[in-house]
């Protein structure tokens, strides 16, 4: 199967990219790594903001209004092939829906040292097992702010550059990647950001995951 490199749109893109890789081999048991400082977990009864990209996670694994599950051919995977990585700005009722789910989380603290990467080796080990191909959903906000990241929502408090990256090469290692896609660029207008760092930081994933 070729690998997908997804550049560019926001997060409501994995799940069309998710529905494209069940297509392509229907009888493939697919996994996903969802890098994001959000959950993107809600459902239209939970949002608190009705954006349509704070609920592409949740329409990929078959969750919510059955139009936008049917938009993207959700369900496309099991939950307990899921993960969600880094994802610290969740909101209230959708935090409670992850909770109760199946879906594993590493937070940016946990993986920040090694017992927390030790922990993610392990789930994706076990994955990597079971399913056929894994596809990396990365929205650039998981990293730190103070990374330089140019994206929509900037957030504190997530990944540092190296631990996204050592996080990735745990992936790429126990699982066939399919896909990887880094989302969410956003270039502000008078932003005092540099485009050129934003950029290396995504080749630097890009390697990690597909290299
Ligand atoms: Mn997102």
């Amino acid at each position: 199967m070729p690998r997908l490199l997804m550049l560019g749109g926001d997060c409501t893109t994995h799940s069309g990219t998710m529905a494209a890789l069940k297509r392509h081999a229907p009888q493939q048991r697919l996994a996903i790594a969802w890098f994001d400082a959000h959950g993107d977990f809600n459902i239209p009864e939970t949002t608190p903001s009705g954006n349509v990209w704070g609920m592409p996670f949740a329409m990929l694994c078959g969750r919510g209004d059955p139009g936008l599950v049917a938009a993207c051919d959700g369900p496309t995977l099991r939950e307990e092939d899921a993960a969600l990585l880094g994802a610290h700005v969740l909101d209230e009722q959708e935090s409670r829906m992850l909770s109760a789910s199946p879906v594993a989380q590493f937070g940016a603290g946990m993986l920040a040292g090694e017992a927390g990467l030790a922990a993610l080796e392990g789930w994706a080990r076990a994955v990597g097992e079971r399913c056929d191909a894994m596809y990396i959903a990365f929205d650039l906000d998981a990293i730190d702010a103070g990374e330089g990241v140019c994206v929509a929502m900037p957030e504190p408090d997530g990944l540092s550059v190296d631990t996204s990256v050592a996080a990735l090469r745990i992936l790429a290692r126990t699982n066939r990647i399919v896909g990887f896609g880094p989302t969410a660029t956003m270039r502000r207008p008078g932003s005092p950001l540099d485009f050129d760092r934003h950029a290396e930081i995504v080749a630097r994933l890009t390697e990690a995951a597909l290299g």
